[in-house]
């Protein structure tokens, strides 16, 4: 059996369970052949009060060089966190340069949360990610990183007609579906889907703690289901569901992600 190759591009943070420490094993686990292309290695995430960061985008260059002269081709990108604007220029050479026939480009925006840019970026990298998206076939924004790409002013309370009216003014700045992630509704939470110009909906009983890090567990676990079965729903209910469980498996005394290993453990055994 042939699995899917593909290529994620984020950082590592050798702390706290996001980006590629996520993605790594939950793309594995869901049967993936996942190569990488670190964007930055950073001490921890940007969620504790102090990291270092260590840009990739000189050596990303070099990787690129070799992979070209390998002929390495990818079945499928996967981005998340990428650091600094100059890595959204990285990216859509690797596009041009590696993509095997019929590759989808799957971009979760990763700038932001509760109506806030991440400490490290500015709108510098916002408009970079607005041109980014341009490339991609499928985006994974949350309801912050959607208002700051189409230029929209966030909304606390929203509702599910904001929601809708901010993924149409995102659409007209790029053709790929959007899957809007952590939309909030009666107690519930969920994803909205607009492709081809209509709407669907997933949801799912809302927890009562919120984590960091859920965010690449969603889009990993999207990316990994939505290569295998195509669907859109499956893909958005899998992923749902694979975050709700880790959550619940998750002490609330940690500080910094949340135990995805255990479901990943058990779901193996
Ligand atoms: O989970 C998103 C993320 C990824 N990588 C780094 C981060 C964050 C969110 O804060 O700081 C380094």
């Amino acid at each position: 059996m042939i699995s899917k190759r593909i290529l994620t591009m984020q950082d590592l943070s050798c702390v706290g369970q996001c980006s590629l420490t996520v993605a790594l094993p939950v793309l594995s686990a869901f049967g993936v052949e996942t190569c990488v292309l670190p964007t930055a290695i950073l001490s921890n995430h940007t969620m504790f009060k102090k990291w270092s960061c260590f840009d990739f985008t000189e050596e990303a260059e070099n990787i690129m060089r070799v992979w070209k002269e390998n002929s390495f081709k990818f079945d499928a990108f996967y981005l998340g966190y990428l650091g600094s604007a100059s890595l959204t220029e990285v990216a859509k050479r690797c596009f041009k340069q590696f993509s095997a026939e019929g590759a989808k480009v799957i971009i979760d925006p990763a700038f932001g949360d509760d109506g806030k840019l991440y400490p490290a970026f500015d709108e510098e990298y916002v408009n970079a990610m607005r041109q980014l998206i341009k490339s991609a076939d499928i985006i994974l924004p949350n309801l912050t990183e959607a208002c700051f790409l189409s230029g929209t002013l966030y909304e606390q309370q929203s509702s599910v007609e904001f929601a809708e009216k901010v993924i149409k003014k995102l659409s007209a700045l790029t053709d790929a579906v959007i899957v809007l992630t952590g939309v909030e509704k009666n107690g519930e939470i969920g994803e909205i889907i607009y492709s081809e110009g209509k709407f669907s909906y997933i949801w799912d009983e809302k927890l009562p703690i919120r984590f960091h890090g859920t965010g690449d567990i969603f889009a990993s676990a999207f990316t990994a289901v939505y290569l295998e079965s195509g669907s859109f729903e499956k893909a958005c209910s899998t992923a749902g569901r694979f975050v709700a469980d880790s959550i619940r498996a998750t002490d609330s005394s940690h500080p910094y992600g949340v135990n995805f290993e255990y479901v990943l453990k058990n779901t193996i055994k």
